[in-house]
Parts: C-alpha cells; structure tokens; sequence
C-alpha cells in the first residue's frame, strides 16, 4: 500500500485500531482525528480523554485493562481529594494528571489544542500526528429521561444508565474545523480515509459534523472504510448498542451501515456477522467480514491489515 492515510477516531475503542495502523505506517503517513465532543473541565482541568486515550495508546503508556488512563498509575491524588470531600466519580491517575494540568496551563496562555496535543505527542513518544477535529470548544450532551447531561457526567458519573431520546453538539455552529485536517485531506498523496471502530453517535458524528469535514471527505475521492463497532448486536466498546436501540434504531450492522450510507465506500464488519453480508449487498458500498475483535496487539495489526489492503479494490 501507497499513499497517506486519514482515521477518525473516538477513545477507548477507535484507539485500538489507530494503533495497529501506527504499526503499518509511517509517521507521515497516518494522520489520526480525535473527537473532542467528550471534553470537559473538571476540577478547573481541562480533559481530553479521546485525544489522552490515543496519546497513551499510541506512546505504548495506556492501562491496558481499561483502555483509558496510564499503566501503572498512582492514586494519591484520588485518595487525597476523597479525604478533603472532593469530587471522586471522575478518575484522575496521578501521572495522568500530570496530562491535564500542563494541557490547562498551556490553554490558558492561548496555546491552541492542537500545539498542545503535538506537544504531548513529543513528551510521551507518540510519533504518528494526533489532530483534534477542532480548536473552538465542542460539547456532547445527551438529551436523557434525567434530563440533558454532558457527556461525561453520562458516560463516567451516570454509568450510562439514563435513557436518552438525543444528542447534541453545543458549540458546533461556530466551530472551525481544524485547518491541518484540511491540510492531511486535501493531501494529493491520500489513498484512504479510516472511520475507526467507534462510537457513530457520540465519537464520529462530532467529526464528521465539524465544519466541512463532510464535504472535504466527499470532494478528496479517497475511498473511505468504516470498521463496524457493532458486533453480534453489542458494542465493541461503551453504550454504542443501548443508545440505538434508545434512540429506536436497528441494533447491528444495518444500525452502522443505515448511519454511515452515503458517505462510505466500503464497511467491515466482524466475522460474526457473516449472516449479514447478503442483507448489505444492495447497499451502495462494499462489505467486507474479518476478525474486528482486537484482544491483543496481533488482532490490532491484523484489523489495520485487512483494512488498508482494501484500498487497492477502489
Ligand atoms: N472512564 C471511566 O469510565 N471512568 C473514569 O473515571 C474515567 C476517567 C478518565 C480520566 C481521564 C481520561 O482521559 C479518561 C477517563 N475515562 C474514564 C475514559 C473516558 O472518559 C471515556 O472512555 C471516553 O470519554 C469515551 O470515549
């Protein structure tokens, strides 16, 4: 395979792909999107957990159990807040910690997100260019039974456990999208465009609603891959499934490809879900089954594979 590649990506479980594709391509030759609708301040931090999550992953740092966070961690700080009656349902490692105080000070001085997250990626050893979709600040909420939530106050403190109706994306009509993902898209030498296993709703839609993200993927004519989150009816990872079927829609692969029809030219689902594969032929993309469950590094390396050697089918 030739040529540049581009992934979106949300946390946890998009990570693990971007992973394996760090382990294919050069540095300059991945650039990886992060979702930043999942940020919040906390504590009078600033967290980025989707841009965290790929840092740590791809610096070989995260805690490989939860997927977020560092291996290894200390918990003084937490023990510390506890003691003093802070807030405990969000946790902040001690070395993580380290992330998020030097990411607020920097914001402070008017150093954008994306300097910032460069320099991160320079600090902990992440070769591969890790972009926020956008410098201008763009906020989750979920509409839910309780009543609108934010993101984190959902997914961490709530557990997801509230029903929700909607989604929305506070700060999107104003939001610019990233100039250097212009850049890495309108690239001459780009040969695909990665949509990571992740969450459509919550992690991809930010993206891909940011500014003319949609429009530039559309005008590069660079075939564009999305890898299923969805397998045998359950989410790889997170409430993907819960919130389809909230939200009243299909909860499998026809749930994925209903979402991303008219934007991707080709959709990998999991070997799983082979029984599908008749069902979406009469889509207007290809369909293609492989392993999708990435347990170990092998699994990450192979997905990464799988989906780059579809490029040469476009
Ligand atoms: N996820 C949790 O489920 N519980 C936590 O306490 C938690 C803390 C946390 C701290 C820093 C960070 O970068 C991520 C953290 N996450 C935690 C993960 C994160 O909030 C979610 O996985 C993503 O937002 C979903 O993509």
């Amino acid at each position: 395979m030739s040529g540049k590649v581009v992934a979106l990506s949300g946390g946890v479980g998009g990570a693990k792909l971007a992973l394996g594709l760090s382990k294919i391509l050069a540095p300059e030759d991945l650039t990886i999107i992060a979702n930043t609708g999942d940020d919040f301040e906390h504590l009078g931090l600033h967290i980025s957990p989707d841009i965290d999550t790929l840092i740590y992953t791809l610096a070989d740092m995260a805690n490989p159990e939860q997927g977020w966070g560092i291996r290894n961690e200390t918990w003084n700080f937490m023990a510390g807040l506890k003691a003093a009656g802070g807030e405990t349902w969000f946790q902040l490692g001690d070395k993580d910690l380290v992330t998020h105080v030097l990411r607020t000070k920097a914001l402070r001085e008017g150093t954008s997100l994306t300097e910032i997250t460069r320099d991160l990626c320079a600090r902990y050893g992440a070769r591969h260019k890790i972009l926020p979709m956008s410098d201008d600040p763009v906020r989750t909420r979920v509409k839910t039974n309780e009543g609108p939530l934010e993101f984190q106050h959902y997914f961490v403190r709530e557990r997801c456990l509230p029903e929700i109706s909607g989604i929305e994306f506070t700060g999107m009509d104003t939001a610019r999208l990233n100039p250097a993902i212009e850049t890495a898209i309108t690239d001459p030498d780009l040969s695909a465009i990665v949509i990571c296993p992740s969450n459509p709703f919550v992690s991809v839609d930010p993206i891909l609603k940011t500014g003319n993200m949609r429009a530039l993927i559309k005008a590069s004519g660079a075939p564009v891959i999305a890898v299923s989150p969805i397998v045998g009816g359950q989410a790889l990872k997170g409430p993907a499934a819960k919130m389809m079927r909230e939200l009243g829609l299909p909860t499998n692969v026809n749930g994925i490809a209903d979402h991303y029809e008219g934007l991707i030219d080709a959709l990998i689902i999991d070997q799983r879900d082979h029984a599908c594969m008749q069902e979406l032929q009469s889509r207007p993309f290809r369909t293609f089954a492989t392993n999708t469950i990435m347990a170990c590094l092998e699994d990450k390396v192979a997905l990464a594979t799988d989906t780059l050697a579809l490029i040469t089918n476009f």
